[in-house]
Formats: structure tokens, C-alpha cells, sequence
């Protein structure tokens, strides 16, 4: 951690323009450009569009447009907190409502530069950040569960947790307390700020509200009623409870590495 605490000014300025392209997408990707298989090495000599790959596998193509990604286990796979039928459902329709979404704003902003009537352009343009977030935020939760999940984090990832929660219960209650307690539909998410290079735990209304500009999540549980119902019903600590029994901790050190390396 102490090295943490002591990156120079290029370093961070380095991370926040990361922090940047996580949220606009993916900046820097030639059209055409196929996406693969990321590695450290290829993160650390700037490789922007490899490291949005390992970060948000398969979540956007070549054109900057949304892609639904595949789960990396099967629906039914994460039963001792969340049912199969929910998973379904949840990737496969609500998800890709957000794709679709997104798209369909991209495509709608492009209509009216074209005919040069903005009338109404604040529509799109919510909706351009609603399901981005909503594609965004979902493409990482898929990926930090895991049939293997529990336990607690290792490496650097766990010595960050202490350093800025003092242990890792008490992260994980004031994780909890953040997701069991937002109002509405929404997200606690984990995530570092990127100007500081410290951990933050975020809740995030609905899909895009209440974050900052500069954290990028790296742990985050949905709270929407339609991540749990069929289930918890209206019993989200529950939920809650049992969800960290599914956190795979090694992907969620994966996304914390490549952010602060
Ligand atoms: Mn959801």
C-alpha cells in the first residue's frame, strides 16, 4: 500500500485518463479492431483498448456499439444465493434491454446530427447514460460472481481493503449497510477513486446516478427487486446476506490490479 500512496502526479494522471475511458467506452479502438485476450503486459506498455477488454469483457464492439457478453457459468450456477430462473431472466431480457437501449440512444443522437433538429435531445441523452450504466455496471456484476465464490480477498486488493476500512468486516458491513439501504432501484458498488487511488464504497440510484467521475467499480451487487424477488421477495438484507457467498474474489483482484498498476 505504500506504494499506492506514494504514485507521482503522471501516475494518477495516467489513472484518471482510465477512469475516463471507462466511462465513455472504448476511446482509442480502431474501427475494425477485433478484441482478445488481454494481458498485464499489454495493459502496462498503454494498451487502453486491451485493458477496457479485461475490464468489461466482451461489452461493446468494434463500433462502439453495446453487445450483450455471455455469462462465464451457467444460470443455475450460483444457487446458494441467486436462483437460475432469475439469472435467465436477468441476463438474457433485462440486460440486453439495456444494449438494445443504448444503441437505440447512439442511433438516435446520430439521427439528429444528421437532420440538425437537437428538439428533445435531452431524451436520448439520459437514456445514452441510463443504459450505458446499466450495461456497464451488469457486464461487471456477471463477471465478479462465481460458483466458487466466498471468502475473502488476497494480494494487494485485501491490503487496500484494510488500509481504507480498516478491516475487511468492516468493509463488508458498511458494503452491505450501502446496498441494503438504497432507496429505490440501484447498486452498491465498490470502487477506486482513481484521483486518489483509494477505495470507495458508492450508491448508485438506478442505473447512473450518485457516482463520480472519476471511480471505477470494481465489486457491485445489483439491488433492483428484479436481481432478487422471485426468491427474497421484498427481503433485500437477505439477499444481501447470502450474495457474498457468490463473490469470486480472484476477478474482483483482476479489476483492482489493472487499475492501480
Ligand atoms: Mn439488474
Amino acid at each position: 500500500m505504500d506504494e499506492m500512496s506514494r504514485r507521482d502526479m503522471m501516475k494518477t494522471g495516467a489513472l484518471a485518463a482510465a477512469g475516463l475511458a471507462v466511462g465513455a467506452g472504448m476511446i482509442g479502438r480502431a474501427k475494425g479492431q477485433t478484441t482478445g485476450p488481454t494481458t498485464q503486459a499489454a495493459v502496462q506498455s498503454g494498451n487502453m483498448a486491451a485493458m477496457m477488454d479485461a475490464l468489461l469483457p466482451g461489452a461493446f464492439d468494434a463500433d462502439g456499439r453495446a453487445t450483450l457478453p455471455p455469462l462465464r457459468y451457467a444460470p443455475d450456477a450460483l444457487g446458494a444465493a441467486i436462483d437460475g430462473e432469475t439469472m435467465s431472466i436477468h441476463h438474457d431480457r433485462h440486460h440486453q434491454g439495456y444494449v438494445n437501449g443504448f444503441n437505440a440512444s447512439l442511433d438516435a443522437l446520430a439521427s439528429q446530427r444528421e437532420s440538425g433538429d437537437f428538439t428533445g435531445v435531452e431524451h436520448p441523452s439520459k437514456k445514452l447514460t441510463f443504459h450505458g450504466g446499466g450495461h456497464i455496471l451488469h457486464t461487471i456484476f456477471w463477471d465478479i460472481m462465481g460458483p466458487e465464490g466466498g471468502g475473502e480477498p488476497s494480494g494487494a486488493l485485501a491490503t487496500a481493503i484494510t488500509r481504507d476500512f480498516g478491516s475487511f468486516e468492516a468493509f463488508k458491513n458498511q458494503f452491505s449497510a450501502a446496498a441494503r439501504t438504497v432507496e429505490g432501484s440501484g447498486w452498491g458498488v465498490l470502487a477506486i477513486n482513481l484521483a486518489t487511488g483509494r477505495l470507495i464504497v458508492q450508491q448508485v440510484q438506478n442505473q447512473n446516478l450518485l457516482s463520480m467521475w472519476t471511480a471505477a467499480p470494481i465489486l457491485n451487487i445489483d439491488v433492483w427487486e428484479h436481481a432478487y424477488y422471485l426468491r427474497y421477495q421484498n427481503r433485500r438484507a437477505a439477499y444481501v446476506d447470502a450474495w457474498w457467498e457468490v463473490v469470486d474474489w480472484s476477478r474482483v483482484g483482476m479489476r483492482f490490479d489493472l487499475l492501480t498498476s
